[in-house]
């Protein structure tokens, strides 16, 4: 749990962050619409929920910078028991004020004028730029006259949300063990199940089932030459025996994400071809972790990544001809198309800054969390690569935080190893 203290001293932070004399606002996300009158369940907006903790839709966040001293006010719903009737309780004035520690409370409605009451004498303001909400819209309205410039506010929590405090590890920690135990059952049960959705729901079944409510993206469970497509989320195809399963699933506790893939032979047996693959694409991931620490360059990791996979590939006869040659050709990237990994935390893919300021990369810092997640991708139809390969597709991704020292393998215990996972499935038949 993140305390109330942690989420002020967010806010604290924040604050020192801004210009004298401005106001910045932040919205919760609005409900979802799935289809005529049903909505999503709905899920916070992620700056939003970061700088208050607090879950409702329908809030708002401002803080007012005047003369170096700082107030900030939260605007939640009001209570109305005709709504909440059908909506369930919600948090109301009376109750906020007690458990968030702001300067003031306010319902909702009150908002907009609030904002433009405090706008005198204002030079600037901060607001999510990525956010379209008609309540900014109307602000922008309003104050367009008077201000001398809009910033953006996100970028300020997101550069914040860089790096985790030990309360917001524990969450990812508990989402992973949570993952775990949902990969874990996937690897015992694929060999009796028929097709990818029955595994996609084995996931839905724990990650719900142990209080996480809720994947932090759409699983995908792809076998065979589906792994080739890269966000293949229909499932829906028949597991084949002597294919690999390509599964990237995550579950989201408390609003933190984890980020898993593993990729695992149907038949609980890895063929020579499916385990040289796997052995590669192991090894690079090894290789890339053991890199990490303070000081160190994402994109470095990036580069060695492709070096290595692009130097396997030569070796096993995918790619032909010079490593350096089919680097700089970017050959590789027909193989091995994506990142090797990205941040994570309240967002899967975590919306930090990659640069700073001045434009120059951000290096590994203790406290980041990323994922470190190479792969290998062989589709069926490309003629080019030996027959025995094709139609494979494998990536093996990790979470990983950076210590001052060098790093920690927050999933280290999901097994990845070959033989562990062989002798698992064995175990399990
Ligand atoms: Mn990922």
């Amino acid at each position: 749990m993140i305390t109330q203290k942690e989420f002020y001293q967010r806010r604290q932070k924040f604050a020192k962050k801004m210009a004298d004399n401005s106001l910045a606002v932040f919205v919760s996300s609005k409900p979802k619409i799935r289809s005529n009158d049903t909505e999503y369940p709905y899920r916070q907006d992620s700056n939003f929920y970061y700088l208050t903790g607090f879950k409702e839709d329908n809030a708002a966040l401002l803080f007012i910078k005047r003369n170096k001293k700082v107030k900030v006010v939260l605007f939640v719903e009001k209570k109305d028991p005709k709504m909440e009737l059908w909506t369930g309780k919600r948090v109301g004035v009376k109750r906020a004020k007690k458990e968030f520690i702001v300067d003031a409370v306010q319902g909702s409605d009150t908002f907009c004028d609030t904002v433009l009451q405090n706008s005198d004498g204002i030079k600037c303001l901060y607001y999510d730029l990525k956010v379209e909400d008609t309540r900014i819209q109307e602000l922008q309205k309003q104050l367009s006259p008077k201000l001398l410039s809009y910033k953006d506010g996100a970028k300020i929590a997101e550069a914040m949300r860089l790096i985790k405090s030990p309360a917001e590890i524990k969450l990812i920690k508990k989402a992973l063990g949570i993952t775990k135990k949902a990969h874990h059952r996937a690897m015992k049960l694929a060999q009796k199940l028929s097709y990818e959705y029955e595994l996609q729901a084995e996931f839905e079944y724990i990650f719900t089932k142990k209080g996480a409510y809720s994947d932090a993206y759409t699983t995908i469970v792809a076998s065979g030459d589906n792994a080739n497509t890269l966000h293949y989320i229909n499932n829906d195809k028949p597991l084949k025996s002597g294919e690999m399963i390509l599964i990237d699933a995550g579950c989201e506790y408390e609003y933190y994400a984890s980020d898993i893939t593993r990729t695992i032979p149907k038949n609980g047996k890895f063929t020579k071809e499916q385990k040289e693959l796997y052995e590669v694409v192991l090894d690079v991931q090894k290789k890339i972790i053991n890199m990490m620490k303070p000081g160190v360059l994402r994109s470095d990791l990036q580069k060695e990544s492709e070096r290595l996979l692009c130097e396997a590939m030569v070796q096993l006869g995918i790619l032909k001809g010079d490593v350096k040659k089919l680097l700089k050709k970017q050959k590789h990237k027909k193989y091995y198309p994506h990142g090797i990994g990205h941040y994570m935390g309240l967002d899967v893919h975590d919306q930090n800054p990659y640069k700073d300021k001045k434009g120059k990369e951000i290096p590994l810092q203790a406290g980041m969390v990323l994922t470190i997640e190479p792969g290998i991708y062989l589709p069926k139809d490309d003629k080019k690569i030996p027959k025995k390969y094709r139609g494979i597709g494998i990536r093996i991704e990790d979470n990983i935080l950076v210590t001052k020292k060098g790093y920690k393998n927050l999933s280290s215990g999901i097994i990845k190893e070959v033989e562990d996972i062989e002798a698992y499935a064995l175990s399990c038949s």
